[in-house]
């Protein structure tokens, strides 16, 4: 990089009043899970494109992980989906992981993919289903006691189409009781992330439908169940920050997982369609670990970033570093924030001023303190250029097609 560029920078930064050597400390912080299912196969429930390339199995899945790590430096965790990432041995596939230089991070179980489920898995009338359900969540966190995972986060699929299907209530009952069991076998140091969704694929009603049921079903549950983010789960033009805000403060803000959407749950690049919101929710945080309770400051350090995307049109590894790379650029963005001058501004009732002073942050040309992390990280200034040049990308295709999928 150009020793004047980078200069220049520090100097606009120096005279905002940011300490750029803190800026960057936190930078390198930062740390980013990919999810083992983005590098799959995927699709829409129109057609799935095979591409060439696609791991055939979990171990793969490792191995391009792998290389989003190498290149960005911040990815040392996938997040793995039982059945999709089921091996006879996971110790086998923790030490692979372990040899390439990474992990595994969170356990999702999948309660969607079995016939048994058509009506509902923890929240089936059949306390047969339910029991099988439950077992179900009990061997993930054995699988996570196995690969050493410390998150187990979970997405139901379970709702209804019609009105009068079901009875609302009692789902309401027998989720918690699954949970409650799935809970109490939780390690001490594990934690039982809660993702909600306000639809798909039921349509009428959805039994984990927003982060309020999220919320208080964690608090049921006890502490180590927390709420978590996924940006596509929202009605159009809900207030994601906020939200992030509210959980917060009442500490059960666990994770979150990162990608864009324009109408549903798109599962597109993060950072493509919604970059002010993802630095406003990186604003919310940054400003969360100012706070004056420590119990805030805690839970906004110990928040899971995690991407949940597929990319189905563009080709997988590339399309990760892109949105690893665009969560760097907004995150960055938010710590060039000047906090105090947002707090002056809004005890003087200074709208405008306000407004002004976060959205100046937005409008940083980041990329010289982009380069000079990747710089002392010792990954390249462009990873995506990088991967293109790396010659990966073609050496996978002796993979040929037909790879795993979701
Ligand atoms: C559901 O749409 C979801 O966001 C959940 O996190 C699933 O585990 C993931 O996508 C993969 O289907
Ligand atoms: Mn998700």
């Amino acid at each position: 990089m150009n020793d004047r560029i980078y200069a220049a920078f520090e100097q606009q930064q120096k005279d905002r009043g940011i300490n750029l050597f803190e800026v960057k400390e936190k930078m390198k912080a930062l740390k980013i899970e990919t999810p083992s299912w983005g590098y799959g196969d995927s699709g829409t429930r129109f057609k799935v494109f095979q591409q060439e390339g696609v791991p055939r199995n979990p171990f793969e899945k490792m191995e391009d992980a792998a290389v989003v790590h190498k290149l960005t430096g911040v990815c040392p965790t996938v997040a793995i989906h039982i059945p999709w990432d089921q091996v006879d041995d996971y110790s086998k596939l923790k030490a692979h992981a372990e040899e390439l230089g990474i992990a595994i991070g969170a356990v999702n179980p999948n309660l969607f993919q079995d016939d048994d489920y058509k009506f509902g898995s923890i929240t089936n009338a059949s306390s047969a289903i339910r029991k099988k359900a439950t077992a179900h969540l009990l061997e993930c966190i054995d699988i996570a006691r196995q690969t050493g995972s410390k998150e187990l986060s979970l997405w139901l699929a379970d709702g209804t189409n019609y009105p009068g299907q079901a009875d609302i209530r009692k789902r309401k009952h027998w989720m918690y009781e699954c949970l409650a069991d799935m809970y109490t076998a939780l390690d001490d140091d594990m934690r039982l992330l809660i993702e909600y969704k306000f639809f798909e694929p039921a349509f009428y009603h959805t039994d984990l439908a927003d982060w309020g049921m999220a919320y208080n079903l964690a608090q049921k549950l006890g502490p180590q169940a927390e709420v978590l983010v996924d940006t596509g789960h929202h009605a159009q033009g809900v207030n994601i920050e906020h939200i992030v805000a509210y959980l917060l403060d009442e500490r059960r803000l666990g994770g979150f997982h990162f990608n864009s959407r324009k109408y549903a749950d798109d599962d597109l690049i993060v950072g493509a369609h919604n970059p002010y919101e993802l630095f406003l929710i990186f604003y919310q945080i940054l400003d969360a670990l100012q706070d004056s309770d420590q119990h805030v400051r805690k839970t906004a350090e110990n928040i899971a970033y995690m991407l949940d995307q597929c990319h189905n049109l563009e080709p997988k590894i590339p399309a990760m570093i892109r949105s690893v790379m665009n969560v760097q650029t907004y995150y960055a963005k938010a710590l060039l924030i000047n906090y105090d001058e947002v707090k002056k501004a809004q005890e003087k009732g200074d709208v405008l001023a306000c407004e002004a002073a976060v959205r100046e942050a937005f409008e940083i040309d980041v990329r010289p303190l982009l380069y000079a992390v990747r710089e002392e990280m010792n990954v390249p200034a462009e990873p995506l250029e990088a991967y293109q040049e790396s010659g990966y990308g073609e050496k996978i295709l002796a993979r040929g097609k037909g790879g795993a999928s979701w």
